[in-house]
């Protein structure tokens, strides 16, 4: 039976009296993972907004054992520490790095890397904002096309990123381990029955969670639910879960257009009708790859 909102218990282990800016995606998504993954969990954060939020002294919101890491190694920390647990006999314990979209595509990757291919038994979660937003909005790998950050400024020869965003969720899949997922906190139920899956499971979780952030986006704080919404009707942001070989999308996207998205986002206030059409040519693109995947492998 999947879990529905009202399961879940009262008591928060990610409590209010954190700092995170209001609407903030990943103060959502770890109240949500918290209320899933429960006390028998220690978790684990490479440098980035929600560790500073969430985790500093004397205003720490986990009511879990947690450990801050180098933002290299958040992978091999938590899967160092799960084998101990076991040798303790502790094998009942979560063990959870939370790491961001810049510890993940491009810091962390190294470790990430070698813990999933040795297949650790953790459970790694990037909370996906899209840059660097804990020092100030820089880009990352995972920012996406045409957004203004603070290293990919709007100026006269260059309008916002350059490249595109970098694909974690299928490198991940390309390392064979039993579950990868995208997610989002736009979409709580398909959000729940991720978390509680790879709660339950052994191995190497992977789930990739669409965390907007109102103040490197420039949006609305009000907006935030609704944005992830659109990213997914858009088809910006696919939701799907690969397990043990097989990939299904959860959720068929409406196609609205591109354009529905990125109007509400002062980030991407300044992309020209080509910049744009550029972007709906990839989601399009990036749409018939997914289902092609999730038919091929079916
Ligand atoms: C090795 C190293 N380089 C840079 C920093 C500075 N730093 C701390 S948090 C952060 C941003 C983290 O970005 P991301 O992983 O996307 O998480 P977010 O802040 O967006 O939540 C940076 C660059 C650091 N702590 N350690
Ligand atoms: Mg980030």
């Amino acid at each position: 039976m999947s879990l529905k909102i009202k399961d879940l218990p009262e008591e928060n282990l990610f409590t209010k009296g954190h700092t995170a800016c209001p609407g903030c995606g990943g103060a959502i998504m770890a109240k949500i993972a918290m209320k899933v993954f429960g006390k028998n969990t220690c978790a684990y954060f490479p440098a980035n907004c929600l560790l500073v939020f969430g985790g500093t002294y004397p205003l720490n919101a986990f009511k879990v054992p947690y450990l801050h890491v180098l933002f290299e190694n958040s992978a091999v920390c938590a899967a160092g520490i799960k084998r101990a647990l076991n040798k303790l006999g502790k094998e009942d314990v979560n063990v959870v790095a939370f790491a961001g979209d810049g510890g993940t595509a491009d810091i962390g990757i190294q470790a990430l890397s070698g813990a999933a291919e040795r297949n650790e038994d953790i459970i790694y979660i990037c909370y996906d904002n899209e840059a660097y937003m804990n020092t100030g909005i820089q880009r990352s790998g995972s920012t996406p096309f045409g957004a203004w950050t603070t290293t990919t400024p709007v100026g006269s020869k260059i309008a916002g990123k350059e490249r595109f965003k970098k694909d974690v969720p299928r490198i991940m899949i390309a390392h064979d381990v039993p579950y990868v997922a995208t997610a989002s906190i736009s979409y709580p139920l398909d959000l729940l029955k991720k978390l509680e899956k790879v709660k339950n499971m052994k191995g190497f979780r992977y789930l990739q969670i669409f965390a907007p952030c109102p103040t490197g986006w420039r949006l609305d704080p009000s907006k935030t639910v609704e944005i992830g919404k659109l990213a997914v009707e858009s088809g910006m942001w696919t939701l799907y879960e690969f397990e043990n070989g097989k990939m299904t999308i959860n959720k068929k996207p409406k196609m609205i257009p591109v354009r529905e998205y990125l109007k509400p986002q002062g980030r991407f206030r300044h992309l020209t009708d080509e910049q744009i059409d550029i972007l709906q040519e990839l989601v399009k693109k990036k749409w018939e790859r997914d289902l092609a995947m999730a038919e091929s492998t079916h």
